[in-house]
Formats: structure tokens, C-alpha cells, sequence
């Protein structure tokens, strides 16, 4: 049978994991047969994603940042470029925010349902509020000294301090392109080969997600059978989604309003490397289609396309940001947290980075969750409670990333004068041509 492709594995060992679950709830011992022999290999996929995020972090960020070139690059394009990309990030995670402490997904989860789950995740309900409560006690900058490592290995190894790892990336890649071009290119080309190697590392761990996601949804539903988390993630997705359709919307308007396109125009236009980006929930998969939407049907000049999209493949992921957003104050809720508002700034600034850093590839989101949520003191082992329904998220939110880099080319392109009024090739809606 052709092999199918891994969102529908994912999609199909979800649903055979609830399957499964429901059936062995039958049994006596099909709750324990669940806990003992199928919940491990949930975890073992949530930790082989753990282990991957500090090498993920080094590697994508030192080479995204050594590409520059030198430092003279960061242009008036590039200064734009990164300018922009930035902000739609910054307005996508408080986006999130907003919606997640408005609808509050996760206070409908009741306090046995919430002990247990702490319980369950090998976590301790005090010392999870413990926690909280020291968050709380910090000063206002604490978030920001946090950011400095005092050593880069212990900083790498704990994942409490994933911003410093972040931190020393940037350092480390502006570094290198300081030194001179004959002692950097071996260091560029070792990031360069280290980089395709933690992404084939990644690629070998989504093989056993469809393993991963059967063991963690059977576990879910066999160990939560309260009505009340089900609701509460329903509603947690809801909040992701509608925060995702709100992002659509700003993009449309911004390149209505300042390169005039209409909305149908660039919908139109990019509407297949959505498709792609939905199908595959991989930004560097959609790339190539990307850039040939946005040149020949969006009229964005070569020159700008082939700059502004690998970097925005890279580094713009504003799905991702406002996912991470939600999904962080929703577990943090789901255990009995409520985030004092530094905490939350603290999020803006780790999901801002973050996304930053995150590699365009399916998962690259739940990895980076570790950080927000390692930074902001939440329980990690929330991310089993998330994971089951990550797939289709991260469906959507790579539609996002890839939408948001589409509608910043076309405002750089637009500011430098680089956008043509026609599209190369005759777009579908007859009606543009006039
Ligand atoms: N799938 C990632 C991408 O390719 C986004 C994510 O995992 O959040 O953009």
C-alpha cells in the first residue's frame, strides 16, 4: 500500500488509539495493561522530542543567524525583513494570550481530574503551585537576567533555561560572522551539516509518532475519562484555531491596505501552498511552492522573494508563536496556575525567541513548547495532556506560518519597489486582469 503520509499515520494511530482504549476499558485490566505496557512508549516519544530541542536551538539558530553573511547584510531589506517578522510574531502570541485568558480552556478541568493528571505525569500538585508561587515572588527584570547563562552547559542540559540556550546561539552566530571569512567557513560548514543532522533526527522521531500519539491518546483516554478535559481541550483547540483564522484575517488586511491587493487576489494566490503547508504541517516542505505563488501569481520580484521567504521559512512562524501562547497558559491552567502577568510577558518574549528558533519542519512547535513552558515554570508534563490533538493543530498553524511570510514579502517588496502590478502568470480570477 503506498505509504501513507505521516499526518494521516499521526491522524490514523490517534484514532486507533482511542479505539483501542475504549475497547480494553471493557477489561478489568485494561486500564493498568494501558498504564504499564502501552503509556512508556507515549512518554519515550514526548522525551526523544525533549532531548532534540537544545541541539534543535544550536543548530538552526546558529546557522539561520551565520547565513548573514556579515553584519553590514542586515540591510535596510534585512533590518525590514526581520523587523516585521518580529512584530507579526509579538502581535500573534499576545493574540494567543488574549484569547486564552478569555475563553480559559482550562479551568473547566476539575481539581480531582487536575490532581490526577499531575499525579499521573509522574508530577507533584504542591510543588507545581511551590512553583508558581516562587514565579510569582520574582522581580520585574528576573525574566530578563534569567535570559544570560552563567555556563552554557549546565544551561544546556537543564531544559528550565532554554532562552539562555537561545541567548548564546545568537551570541555565538554573530560571532562568527565577526571572525574572519577563512576561520569561519569550517565552523559554518560544521553548523551546516549539524543542522541536517538534528533535522534527520527529527525526521526519524516523527516515524514513531503515529506510535507515540496511539500510546499518549490511549493513556489520555483511559487514564482522563472525565467529560471535563475532553471539553476543556475541545475548547483549547477552538482557542488556537480561532486565534489562527484572526491571523488570516490581519494578513489580508495588511496587504490590502498597504500594497492594495484585494483579498481574493492574494488568497487566490497563495491559497495552494496553504494547502501544501496543511497537508505536509512543514513550512521548509512548502517553501518551493511558496516562493512560486508569491512571484509569479503575487508579483513579488525575484530579489525579494529568494530573501524574505527561506528567512521567514526559518525564523517567521506566527501559527507556531500563538499556538505556544495558548498552549502554555492553557496547561498551566489545566493545573491549577494562574500566570502572574511578568510570567506572561515572560511568554510574549519565549514564544517570540523560540519561534525564532524552531525548525520548519512537522513538530518543530511541541519541541519548542518545551521552552516556553520550561521558562515560564509549567509543568511539562502537560504536553502529553496537548499532544494527542497536536497534529491537526499544527496542520493549521503551519498554514499560518506560511500565509504570514507570503504577506511580509509582498509589503517588503511593495516598500522597495519591487512589486509588480501584474502577475507573471494569468491568475484564475479574470476579473484581476482588468
Ligand atoms: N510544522 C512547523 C512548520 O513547519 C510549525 C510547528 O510545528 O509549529 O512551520
Amino acid at each position: 500500500m503506498k505509504k501513507l503520509a505521516l499526518h494521516w499515520q499521526i491522524l490514523l494511530g490517534m484514532a486507533l488509539g482511542v479505539i483501542f482504549a475504549l475497547l480494553m476499558t471493557n477489561f478489568t485490566w485494561g486500564a493498568d495493561f494501558i498504564e504499564d505496557w502501552i503509556k512508556p512508549f507515549g512518554t519515550i516519544f514526548i522525551n526523544s522530542l525533549k532531548l532534540i530541542a537544545v541541539p534543535l536551538i544550536l543548530a538552526s539558530l546558529i546557522k539561520g543567524v551565520s547565513d548573514l553573511k556579515d553584519i553590514s547584510q542586515l540591510s535596510k531589506m534585512g533590518f525590514r525583513t526581520i523587523g516585521i517578522y518580529i512584530i507579526t510574531t509579538i502581535i500573534a502570541v499576545s493574540i494567543g494570550l488574549l484569547m486564552v485568558n478569555l475563553v480559559k480552556p482550562g479551568s473547566t478541568i476539575t481539581e480531582e481530574t487536575r490532581t490526577e493528571l499531575v499525579e499521573s505525569y509522574g508530577g507533584d500538585a504542591d510543588l507545581t503551585r511551590q512553583n508558581a508561587e516562587k514565579q510569582k515572588e520574582a522581580g520585574p527584570l528576573q525574566a530578563l537576567v534569567d535570559i544570560v547563562p552563567s555556563n552554557i552547559v549546565g544551561a544546556a542540559g537543564s531544559n528550565a533555561n532554554m532562552l539562555q540556550v537561545i541567548f548564546f546561539a545568537i551570541f555565538f552566530g554573530i560571532g562568527l560572522i565577526l571572525i574572519p571569512e577563512k576561520q569561519s567557513e569550517p565552523v559554518k560548514k560544521f553548523f551546516d551539516g549539524f543542522n541536517e543532522v538534528i533535522l534527520k533526527m527529527i525526521d526519524i522521531i516523527m516515524l514513531t509518532a503515529p506510535f507515540g500519539v496511539f500510546a499518549l491518546l490511549a493513556a489520555l483516554v483511559v487514564e482522563a475519562p472525565s467529560a471535563d478535559l475532553f471539553i476543556a481541550l475541545g475548547m483549547y483547540a477552538l482557542c488556537v484555531i480561532g486565534g489562527l483564522l484572526l491571523m488570516i484575517v490581519i494578513y489580508t488586511l495588511l496587504v490590502w491596505v498597504f500594497t492594495k491587493k484585494t483579498p481574493s487576489f492574494f488568497i487566490n494566490g497563495i491559497s495552494p501552498a496553504q494547502l501544501l503547508a496543511f497537508s505536509t504541517s512543514s513550512s521548509a516542505a512548502t517553501l518551493p511552492v511558496t516562493m512560486e505563488r508569491v512571484e509569479e501569481h503575487l508579483g513579488v520580484g525575484k530579489e525579494v522573494s529568494s530573501f524574505v521567504l527561506p528567512i521567514g521559512a526559518t525564523i517567521n512562524m506566527d501559527g507556531t508563536s500563538l499556538y505556544q501562547a495558548v498552549a502554555a497558559v492553557f496547561i498551566a491552567q489545566a493545573f491549577g496556575m494562574d500566570l502572574s502577568f511578568s510570567v506572561q510577558l515572560g511568554i510574549i518574549a519565549t514564544a517570540t525567541l523560540a519561534s525564532i528558533g524552531s525548525a520548519a519542519v512537522p513538530g518543530a512547535g511541541m519541541v519548542m513548547l518545551v521552552i516556553v513552558l520550561a521558562q515560564a515554570g509549567i509543568p511539562e508534563a502537560g504536553l502529553a495532556l496537548i499532544f494527542a490533538i497536536d497534529r491537526p493543530l499544527d496542520m493549521c498553524r503551519t498554514t499560518v506560518n506560511v500565509t504570514g511570510d507570503a504577506s511580509v514579502s509582498m509589503l517588503i517588496a511593495k516598500s522597495v519597489g519591487k512589486l509588480r502590478d501584474k502577475p507573471l502568470v494569468k491568475n484564475w480570477d479574470d476579473n484581476y486582469k482588468k
